[in-house]
Formats: structure tokens, sequence, C-alpha cells
């Protein structure tokens, strides 16, 4: 069994999504990241960044409990475990390490910060949402690019794929059409009819919050890096 340390966002539907492609037994956990809970002292005995997704998987490597935290390490964790999502051939293995980092470093970071600055900033600093739409706009540009002739942007379709798809849904909030990118489209809409990406995204879908604007509550626990007082009081 394995424990996902889960709220609705696009981090954490990397590691729903992927556990259900993947079958392997496990229990969500919630942790409600506008009110804190990512804070607390046992998730940052797992999580150490104060952030979503983590796993506990009790059958470890040598039966044994392991704890991951970073999609992108959990992405690559259970595709080995599993064997599948990764290629062997180590040429298309390095392709999809490649675009899985350019996710990781680049794509999500990025466009996380597009965000903050085109919904959630408490002010509007027309500089941020310029600087921050027009990289988006780039980074789509480089997609867009890579599924030219492409079904995939590794090879199969793989944890590179997953761990990207999940950044393109929100697009509305980074000023970004689909219309504009015909490959990325098509490559979407492949991806968002899989039955395992459609369990992933119906995990706690009734908790959707990252498309809201956040009450002050929950603007503090996301974005002021402590608690919001209604944990830390008493
Ligand atoms: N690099 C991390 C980023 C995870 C991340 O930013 N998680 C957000 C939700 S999408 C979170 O937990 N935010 C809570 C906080 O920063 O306090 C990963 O890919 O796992």
């Amino acid at each position: 069994m394995i424990d996902l340390y889960f709220w609705p966002t696009p981090n954490g539907y990397k590691a729903s999504i992927m556990l259900e492609e993947t079958g392997f037994a496990y229990q969500v956990k919630p942790i409600n990241i506008t009110a804190g809970d990512q804070f607390a002292r046992e998730f940052l005995a797992i999580s150490p960044n104060n952030k979503v997704p983590a796993i506990v998987d009790h059958d470890g490597p040598g039966g044994k409990p392991v704890s991951v935290f970073e999609s992108g390490a959990i992405l690559l964790y259970l595709a080995e475990k599993a064997g599948r999502l990764i290629s062997t051939d180590v040429r298309s293995r390095i392709e999809t390490m490649e675009w899985l980092m350019f996710q990781m470093g680049g794509f999500g970071p990025m466009l996380g910060q597009t965000h903050h600055f085109r919904v959630y900033a408490p002010e509007k600093i027309d500089y941020a949402v310029k600087r921050y739409t027009d990289e988006a706009t780039r980074l789509y540009n480089v997609l867009e690019k890579r599924l030219d002739g492409r079904d995939y942007l590794a090879g199969d379709y793989s944890i590179a794929d997953i761990a990207t798809f999940t950044w393109v849904r929100p697009r509305k909030m980074q000023g970004q059409n689909l219309a504009d990118y015909p490959n990325i489209q098509r490559w979407y809409n492949t991806i968002k009819v899989r039955p395992a990406v459609q369990a992933g995204l119906s995990v706690m879908a009734d908790s959707k919050r990252w498309e809201a604007k956040p009450d002050t509550e929950a603007w503090t626990s996301m974005f002021s890096n402590a608690p919001p007082s209604s944990q830390t009081e008493g």
C-alpha cells in the first residue's frame, strides 16, 4: 500500500495520475495547503520543503517503507518500481529525463509564478504579469515545436508527458489558448481521455481550489511560508 499525501493541484495530480497508470494500491492522505496542513511536523518529516505531493510506500526497497517527496522523484520511483512509463533503452531514457527535467525545472516553476502574478498577487504588477506571461508563451512554443511530428514528448507515453500535462490544464491562468498550439492541443486531447488520467484527476475533485481566488487564510497558508493563525493559535 502506498500513502499519497495530496492536494488537488498540478503537482499533486502528477502523482495521482501515475498511481492510477501503474495500478499500485494507494490511499489518499489529504494535505490541505489552504489550511496550513503542509507545515505539520509529521508531514515535514516526509516532505521537508512543505509541499505536496509526497508518498510513503510501505512496501519499498527490501520490503521496508520508504518516503519520497518532489513530484519528479515520485514519478521516477513509481516508473522504476512498475517497470513502465520510462524506457530502459539508454537513449530513450535520456530523452524522457530531459523532458521531465524541462518540466520540473522550467515549465512548472515558471507557470507557477505566472499563476501567482496573474491571479493570486495582492497587487497587480504589470511588469511581473508581462514577464511571466511572456515566459509562459515562450515555454509553450518550445513544447509546440517538440511535439511537431511526435505523438509524445519522448518516444512512447511516459512520465515526461504526465508531468507536463498537468501544467497545461490550467492554461487559462497562464494566458494561453490551445487554439494557438495545434501540436500541444492534439497531444493534450490524447492524454486527457486516458482512463488512468481521468481517474487521477478525479481524486479529491470536490476540493479543487487552485483556480479560485483564495480567501485570506488560504492565501496566507500558500504564500507566506507560514501556517495561518488558526493553525498556530493555542
Ligand atoms: N517541486 C515541487 C513543487 C511542489 C509544489 O509547489 N506544491 C505546491 C502545490 S502545487 C504546494 O504544496 N504548495 C504549498 C506551499 O508552498 O506551502 C514538486 O514538484 O513536487
